[in-house]
């Protein structure tokens, strides 16, 4: 054990340390790089935030009914000292004080805040750093469970959204999939193994989890599960895990949770039938610290060549882009040549005409159009002494009397004359 973690520290901490890197510089903006992440995916209520709270040591809201609503990103990192922090989108990262902040309010108020009040998910996440000497290094993702049937105030598709936002994780190649179901319910009706099927055919990245080992009906059919002996249970090539975690109803802390789980496993007799390395928590850490070496190990060359096509494209674009004006007597400089540049092509193309005879100059178009011009106010004076011209004066005026000075030309008449001929002029 001891020369794995010196083997992982060595081989896979400088590549995580890196990923964490370019996470924290690329992921506020979608440019379709992915991460490596353990994601867990079940039914509602089948266990997965008190697993996750096993796996990471933070206090996670659970219960029954729909209680994660939105994703619950936790990045843990093992170190000499316990540190949380909650990483924002423009890559902020804050301390949370643990003495002052009860962690697990804090996301709950955090999960109103995105997803509101009601019973639906978003797929913003919260997401979280925990530094701490007890855990591994993993990037876990807590989801919404599976919601079959929409209940009070929940939308109709409820069954859509829960099922697009698992997708969503997934399907990432580099995700390390946990179908968590509780071992009171058959594994036939486990609707993740559907959907991590759906984007793992060959079962490479998937592992099931079988929580609530307690409750568990019968130690053979338990027995029969984790060996995946039985006709009728799924293949899995990495198998299955059982664990046994607190209830809410249990007053016990997260550490005495994981001393009872081991007293739990070591007198059941199933620990005589299957072996250790398929019972609690620790077997499952170990196994996805693995797994998760493997695929940081597999994606990580695929990472580097999207950086570095994405770096290629942001150069061309940049060095397409004008050279920055970093002093006051730089853009100055920049703005006469560019007042210059504005006058010598653009003002004098407009009052010059071209040699070609093709474009007429503005001056040559305004006074032809003025000549226009002249030609119709000279016609107008005929038409004013005519006497139908004056007929309609009359008219027009008999329809202010009384309500305008005598022997003044009334205003709305004079505007109406006036605006009439100037739309013959234009
Ligand atoms: N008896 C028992 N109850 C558990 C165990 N794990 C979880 N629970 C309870 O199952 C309920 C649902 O758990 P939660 O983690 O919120 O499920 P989620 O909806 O899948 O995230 C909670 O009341 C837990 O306390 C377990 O191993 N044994
Ligand atoms: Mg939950």
């Amino acid at each position: 054990m001891e020369s794995f973690t010196h083997a992982y520290d060595e081989k896979i901490r400088p590549l995580m340390d890196r990923i964490d890197q370019a996470r924290s510089l690329l992921s506020s903006n979608n440019d379709g790089i992915k991460f490596p992440t353990v994601v867990v995916v079940g039914d509602q209520s089948s266990g997965k935030s008190t697993l996750l709270e096993a796996l990471s040591l933070v206090e996670l809201p659970k219960g029954s009914g729909i209680v994660t609503r939105c994703p619950l990103v936790l990045r843990l990192r093992k170190a000499n000292a316990r540190k949380v922090y909650r990483l924002e989108d423009n890559n902020k990262k804050i301390l949370l004080d643990e003495t002052k902040l009860n962690i697990l309010q804090y996301i709950e108020e955090e999960t109103s805040k995105l997803a509101g009040n009601q019973k639906n998910v978003v797929h913003a996440p919260i997401e979280l750093q925990v530094e701490d000497p007890q855990v591994r290094d993993l990037t876990v993702v807590d989801l919404p469970g599976i919601a079959r049937n929409p209940i009070a105030d929940q939308p109709k598709d409820i069954h859509e959204q829960t099922t697009d936002l698992i997708r969503k994780f997934i399907k990432q190649e580099g995700s390390v999939i946990l179908c968590v179901f509780p071992a009171n319910v058959d594994v036939a009706t486990v609707e993740s193994f559907t959907l991590a099927r759906e984007v793992d055919p060959k079962g490479i990245r998937t592992i099931g989890v079988i929580t609530k080992s307690d409750l568990a009906p019968n130690h053979d059919a338990l027995a029969q599960q984790l060996l995946m002996e039985r006709p009728d249970v799924l293949h899995l090539k990495l198998g299955f895990v059982a664990v046994r975690n607190r209830s809410t109803d249990e007053k016990l802390s997260l550490s005495e949770a994981r001393k009872r789980e081991k007293e739990f496993f070591s007198k059941h007799p199933i620990g005589a039938m299957v072996g250790s390395h398929c019972l609690g928590i620790d077997a499952l850490i170990n196994r996805l610290a693995d797994l998760y070496a493997d695929r940081v190990q597999d994606t990580f060359p695929k990472m580097r060549d999207e950086v570095h096509r994405k770096l290629k494209e942001v150069c061309e674009q940049l060095s397409k882009l004008p050279p920055n004006l970093e002093t006051a007597s730089a853009r100055l400089a920049k703005y006469h040549e560019l007042a210059d540049f504005y006058v010598e092509n653009i003002l004098r193309v407009r009052f010059t005409s071209s040699n070609d005879g093709q474009r007429a100059s503005m001056v040559n178009i305004l006074h032809s159009n003025f000549k226009k011009f002249e030609g119709i106010v000279q016609h107008q004076s005929r038409e004013f002494d005519s006497t139908n011209y004056l007929a309609k004066l009359q008219v027009a005026m008999s329809a202010c009397f009384g309500e305008q000075l005598p022997n003044f030309l009334p205003y709305p008449v004079l505007k109406g004359l006036i605006c009439e001929k100037l739309g013959q002029l234009w």
